[in-house]
């Protein structure tokens, strides 16, 4: 994050780069991502909009032209959509990117950090954790229409901007690395996690073995859908599905899981005491209901399959990164305190642990939610 004193003046100064309507009343810093930095700009003028401005961490992004050119993409074939479906707000309901004064979709300052707007979509929230039926049921309908509303979307406009992202193989090298070099001498506080990401090495790998062997289709994808990623209306209605920076090639059960992992837990995502770290299932069953209403209809037989797999690969690989940023120093992840990311990678392993112990009622719910939905699927998979 920018310091207090840096942040202001200098910021104002990037905002008029962005061809935006009215005047800046205030700046404040919004949100709890991990890893952009995220203002609002609120305008003097109530009936104009306010802006969101984010400061793009090249740290993890290292290609951002292409980043952009995905999101103008992703947001236009959505916008298009939505115009021909009757009862939809195109504005509301996909980002809205700002141009700068000379074209682009984003800004290079003199330092080298990279600038993107968007409108800011007024009376809105996303939540860390999830409580209700309905924020899972709206979550499950928000991920599954974007899948839905992208499935015909042409795959080779689409970069990968961040390769590899949740390849289980490269992510375990990864970690294998930072334990080697110990850069921070941390790895002799790890022993019962490296033990826990050992055990499981292996069968985390069937996602990836499916797809290698064609059993499951690439698709574009969101990657990145936790619950928080989705803005919610007033009435706590999905409005709009948000954090599109790694919109790429990618497994449907990659979505899927990555959901599940932060809409059933019990705890927070770093949670300091696991023991109250749990599955709701039926938040799970709500989740899944409404995500397969959505994508049934278009997703295989072994994708329906996958989407358990997928539920516990997800947690497995935000630990295991956790676990890598911890050894390495912290570097990737926003961190509040000291050990913040061996805090978050234990609550992940612990979240799988009760998702494990879980795993056949969750291949039932799948199944009986596909069936329900046309699309019926036969489980085969065994932990
Ligand atoms: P990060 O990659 O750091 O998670 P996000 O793009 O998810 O960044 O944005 C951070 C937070 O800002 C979100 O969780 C959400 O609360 C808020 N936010 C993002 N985009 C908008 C928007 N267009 N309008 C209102 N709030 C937004
Ligand atoms: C990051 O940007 P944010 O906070 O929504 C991360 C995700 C992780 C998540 C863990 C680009 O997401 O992959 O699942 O933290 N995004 C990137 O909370 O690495
Ligand atoms: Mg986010």
């Amino acid at each position: 994050m920018l310091s207090d004193s840096q942040t202001i003046q200098n910021l104002k100064e990037i905002v008029h780069h962005f061809n935006i309507d009215g005047e800046v009343e205030y700046i404040k810093h919004y949100g709890s991502g991990h890893i952009n930095d995220t203002y609002h700009v609120i305008n003097t003028n109530q009936a104009l909009p306010d802006y969101l401005l984010q400061r793009i961490n090249s740290y993890v992004f290292k290609n951002v032209p292409l980043l952009i050119s995905n999101i103008e993409i992703v947001t236009g074939h959505i916008k298009n959509k939505l115009k021909n479906i009757e009862g939809s707000f195109p504005d509301k309901q996909v980002l809205t990117l700002i141009k700068t004064q000379t074209g682009t979709s984003y800004f290079k300052d003199a330092e080298g950090n990279y600038w993107r707007m968007y409108i800011f979509l007024k009376d809105t929230l996303s939540y860390d954790v999830v409580t209700t039926i309905k924020q899972a049921n709206e979550g499950g309908k928000a991920f599954g229409a974007f899948q839905s509303l992208i499935s015909d979307l042409n795959a080779k406009l689409i970069g990968e901007t961040l390769p590899d992202f949740h390849n289980i193989e490269m992510r375990l090298a990864k970690f294998k690395n930072a334990l080697h070099e110990d850069s921070e001498n941390r790895a002799g506080t790890i022993f019962s996690e490296i033990k826990f990401v050992t055990d499981r090495e292996k069968s985390m790998c069937a996602i990836l073995e499916l797809g290698r062997n064609g059993k499951l289709p690439l698709r574009i994808t969101h990657n990145d859908t936790k619950f928080n990623n989705v803005l919610l209306d007033k009435k706590n209605r999905a409005q709009c599905v948000i954090d599109l920076d790694t919109v790429m090639p990618g497994y449907i059960a990659y979505d899927f899981g990555d959901a599940i992992r932060t809409i059933v837990n019990t705890g927070s995502e770093d949670e300091a005491d696991i023991s109250k770290i749990d599955v709701n299932l039926d938040l799970f069953k709500a989740f899944t209901k409404s995500f397969l209403k959505e994508t049934a209809r278009f997703l295989t037989h072994e994708e329906i399959n996958s989407l358990p797999m997928g539920a516990l690969l997800l947690p497995y690989i935000m630990g295991v990164r956790f676990l890598t940023d911890y050894l390495e120093g912290d570097k990737y992840y926003k961190i509040h305190f000291p050990g913040h990311n061996l805090q978050r990678a234990r609550a992940q392993f612990q979240l799988l642990k009760k998702l494990e112990d879980n795993y056949c009622k969750l291949q039932t719910i799948v199944q009986d939610t596909a069936c329900r939905y046309g699309n019926i699927t036969l489980i085969t998979n065994q932990l």
